[in-house]
Protein backbone atom coordinates (compact mmCIF):
# COMPACT_ATOMS: atom_id res chain seq x y z
CA UNK A 1 0.00 0.00 0.00
CA UNK A 2 1.13 2.97 -1.11
CA UNK A 3 1.26 6.69 0.51
CA UNK A 4 -0.33 8.46 -2.24
CA UNK A 5 -1.85 12.28 -2.95
CA UNK A 6 -5.20 12.89 -4.86
CA UNK A 7 -6.72 15.68 -6.06
CA UNK A 8 -10.32 15.84 -4.58
CA UNK A 9 -13.06 18.73 -5.78
CA UNK A 10 -15.90 19.74 -5.02
CA UNK A 11 -18.14 20.96 -7.64
CA UNK A 12 -20.05 23.65 -7.97
CA UNK A 13 -23.18 22.21 -7.22
CA UNK A 14 -21.61 21.05 -4.22
CA UNK A 15 -20.76 24.03 -2.90
CA UNK A 16 -23.99 25.55 -3.50
CA UNK A 17 -25.77 22.86 -1.63
CA UNK A 18 -23.33 23.29 1.56
CA UNK A 19 -21.64 20.38 1.20
CA UNK A 20 -18.08 21.06 1.31
CA UNK A 21 -17.88 20.99 5.00
CA UNK A 22 -19.41 17.28 4.50
CA UNK A 23 -16.95 16.19 1.94
CA UNK A 24 -13.94 17.20 3.99
CA UNK A 25 -15.21 15.37 7.28
CA UNK A 26 -15.74 12.14 5.02
CA UNK A 27 -11.89 12.22 4.34
CA UNK A 28 -11.00 13.36 7.69
CA UNK A 29 -13.62 10.88 9.31
CA UNK A 30 -11.43 8.05 7.24
CA UNK A 31 -8.39 9.05 8.63
CA UNK A 32 -6.49 11.13 5.90
CA UNK A 33 -4.72 14.33 5.92
CA UNK A 34 -5.29 17.61 4.18
CA UNK A 35 -2.44 19.50 2.01
CA UNK A 36 -3.99 21.83 0.46
CA UNK A 37 -7.18 23.62 0.09
CA UNK A 38 -8.22 26.50 -2.37
CA UNK A 39 -11.78 28.21 -3.73
CA UNK A 40 -11.52 29.12 -7.03
CA UNK A 41 -13.90 30.58 -10.04
CA UNK A 42 -11.98 27.86 -12.69
CA UNK A 43 -11.73 29.08 -16.37
CA UNK A 44 -12.59 27.24 -19.11
CA UNK A 45 -8.68 26.81 -20.18
CA UNK A 46 -8.26 25.28 -16.77
CA UNK A 47 -11.69 22.73 -16.97
CA UNK A 48 -10.43 21.89 -20.56
CA UNK A 49 -7.01 20.62 -19.68
CA UNK A 50 -8.46 18.94 -16.10
CA UNK A 51 -11.15 17.02 -18.27
CA UNK A 52 -8.24 16.68 -21.55
CA UNK A 53 -9.04 12.83 -21.45
CA UNK A 54 -12.67 13.76 -22.33
CA UNK A 55 -13.05 16.18 -25.22
CA UNK A 56 -13.91 13.95 -27.73
CA UNK A 57 -17.38 12.88 -25.52
CA UNK A 58 -20.63 14.12 -26.22
CA UNK A 59 -21.17 15.63 -22.66
CA UNK A 60 -17.95 17.60 -22.99
CA UNK A 61 -19.30 21.30 -23.41
CA UNK A 62 -22.05 20.52 -20.85
CA UNK A 63 -19.36 19.46 -18.43
CA UNK A 64 -17.61 22.61 -18.77
CA UNK A 65 -20.56 24.72 -18.72
CA UNK A 66 -21.18 23.17 -15.43
CA UNK A 67 -18.00 23.13 -13.70
CA UNK A 68 -18.01 26.87 -14.57
CA UNK A 69 -21.05 27.95 -13.72
CA UNK A 70 -19.52 28.50 -10.03
CA UNK A 71 -16.85 28.16 -7.45
CA UNK A 72 -15.33 24.87 -7.02
CA UNK A 73 -12.89 23.56 -4.01
CA UNK A 74 -10.13 22.27 -4.66
CA UNK A 75 -7.77 20.11 -2.65
CA UNK A 76 -5.31 17.90 -1.68
CA UNK A 77 -5.21 14.59 0.32
CA UNK A 78 -2.81 12.39 1.19
CA UNK A 79 -2.64 8.99 2.72
CA UNK A 80 -2.41 5.12 2.12
CA UNK A 81 -4.45 4.04 -1.49
CA UNK A 82 -5.76 7.38 -1.40
CA UNK A 83 -6.65 7.47 -5.52
CA UNK A 84 -8.62 4.50 -4.91
CA UNK A 85 -10.28 4.17 -1.83
CA UNK A 86 -11.40 8.23 -2.20
CA UNK A 87 -13.08 7.32 -5.50
CA UNK A 88 -14.78 4.61 -3.35
CA UNK A 89 -15.55 6.76 -0.97
CA UNK A 90 -16.92 9.43 -3.54
CA UNK A 91 -19.11 6.98 -5.22
CA UNK A 92 -19.68 5.46 -8.76
CA UNK A 93 -19.61 8.37 -11.23
CA UNK A 94 -23.64 8.05 -11.81
CA UNK A 95 -24.63 8.99 -8.55
CA UNK A 96 -27.97 6.53 -9.07
CA UNK A 97 -25.84 4.04 -9.30
CA UNK A 98 -23.71 4.73 -6.34
CA UNK A 99 -23.94 2.80 -2.69
CA UNK A 100 -25.85 4.71 -0.01
CA UNK A 101 -22.74 6.06 2.56
CA UNK A 102 -20.88 7.07 -0.60
CA UNK A 103 -21.34 10.94 -1.06
CA UNK A 104 -22.67 10.66 -4.24
CA UNK A 105 -25.07 7.93 -3.40
CA UNK A 106 -26.00 9.58 -0.41
CA UNK A 107 -26.36 13.68 -1.69
CA UNK A 108 -27.18 12.95 -5.63
CA UNK A 109 -29.19 12.18 -8.75
CA UNK A 110 -27.69 13.52 -11.68
CA UNK A 111 -24.59 12.04 -13.60
CA UNK A 112 -24.17 15.71 -14.80
CA UNK A 113 -24.35 16.85 -10.99
CA UNK A 114 -22.28 14.53 -9.23
CA UNK A 115 -21.00 16.84 -6.76
CA UNK A 116 -17.60 16.25 -6.57
CA UNK A 117 -14.37 14.73 -8.07
CA UNK A 118 -11.42 12.40 -7.37
CA UNK A 119 -8.34 11.56 -9.64
CA UNK A 120 -8.43 8.48 -11.17
CA UNK A 121 -4.95 7.65 -10.46
CA UNK A 122 -1.61 7.87 -9.20
CA UNK A 123 -0.27 9.78 -12.14
CA UNK A 124 -3.42 11.79 -12.86
CA UNK A 125 -3.72 12.84 -9.48
CA UNK A 126 0.01 14.55 -9.41
CA UNK A 127 -1.08 15.80 -13.11
CA UNK A 128 -3.90 17.52 -11.51
CA UNK A 129 -2.28 18.59 -8.27
CA UNK A 130 0.16 20.36 -10.51
CA UNK A 131 -2.17 21.61 -12.62
CA UNK A 132 -4.84 23.09 -9.73
CA UNK A 133 -1.99 24.42 -7.09
CA UNK A 134 0.53 25.62 -9.60
CA UNK A 135 2.72 27.29 -6.82
CA UNK A 136 2.92 23.88 -5.09
CA UNK A 137 1.66 22.70 -1.96
CA UNK A 138 3.04 22.10 1.60
CA UNK A 139 5.67 18.93 2.35
CA UNK A 140 4.55 17.18 4.96
CA UNK A 141 3.70 13.20 5.78
CA UNK A 142 1.84 13.48 8.65
CA UNK A 143 2.33 9.25 8.87
CA UNK A 144 5.32 9.98 9.69
CA UNK A 145 5.01 10.88 13.08
CA UNK A 146 2.58 7.93 13.11
CA UNK A 147 -0.20 10.15 14.57
CA UNK A 148 -2.88 8.76 12.48
CA UNK A 149 -1.73 5.96 10.69
CA UNK A 150 0.92 3.58 11.10
P1 LIG B 1 -15.47 10.46 -12.71
O1 LIG B 1 -15.81 11.88 -12.31
O2 LIG B 1 -16.27 9.47 -11.90
O3 LIG B 1 -14.00 10.17 -12.73
P2 LIG B 1 -15.30 10.63 -15.61
O4 LIG B 1 -13.88 11.06 -15.40
O5 LIG B 1 -15.57 9.50 -16.53
O6 LIG B 1 -16.00 10.27 -14.20
O7 LIG B 1 -16.16 11.86 -16.11
C1 LIG B 1 -15.90 13.15 -15.61
C2 LIG B 1 -17.22 13.84 -15.33
O8 LIG B 1 -17.94 13.98 -16.55
C3 LIG B 1 -18.16 13.06 -14.42
O9 LIG B 1 -17.87 13.25 -13.05
C4 LIG B 1 -19.49 13.61 -14.79
C5 LIG B 1 -19.33 13.85 -16.29
N1 LIG B 1 -19.85 12.73 -17.05
C6 LIG B 1 -19.30 11.50 -17.19
N2 LIG B 1 -20.05 10.69 -17.94
C7 LIG B 1 -21.14 11.45 -18.29
C8 LIG B 1 -22.30 11.20 -19.08
N3 LIG B 1 -22.50 10.02 -19.66
N4 LIG B 1 -23.18 12.21 -19.21
C9 LIG B 1 -22.98 13.41 -18.63
N5 LIG B 1 -21.91 13.71 -17.89
C10 LIG B 1 -21.00 12.75 -17.72
MG1 LIG C 1 -12.53 11.05 -13.90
Amino acid sequence: MATERTYIMVKPDGVERGLVGEIIKRFENKGYQLLALQMIKPTKELLEEHYTDLKEKPFFPGLIKYMSAGPVVGMVWIGKDIVKVGRRLLGETNPLASNPGTIRGDFGIDVGRNLCHGSDSPDNAEREISLWFPNGVVQWDPTENNMTQK
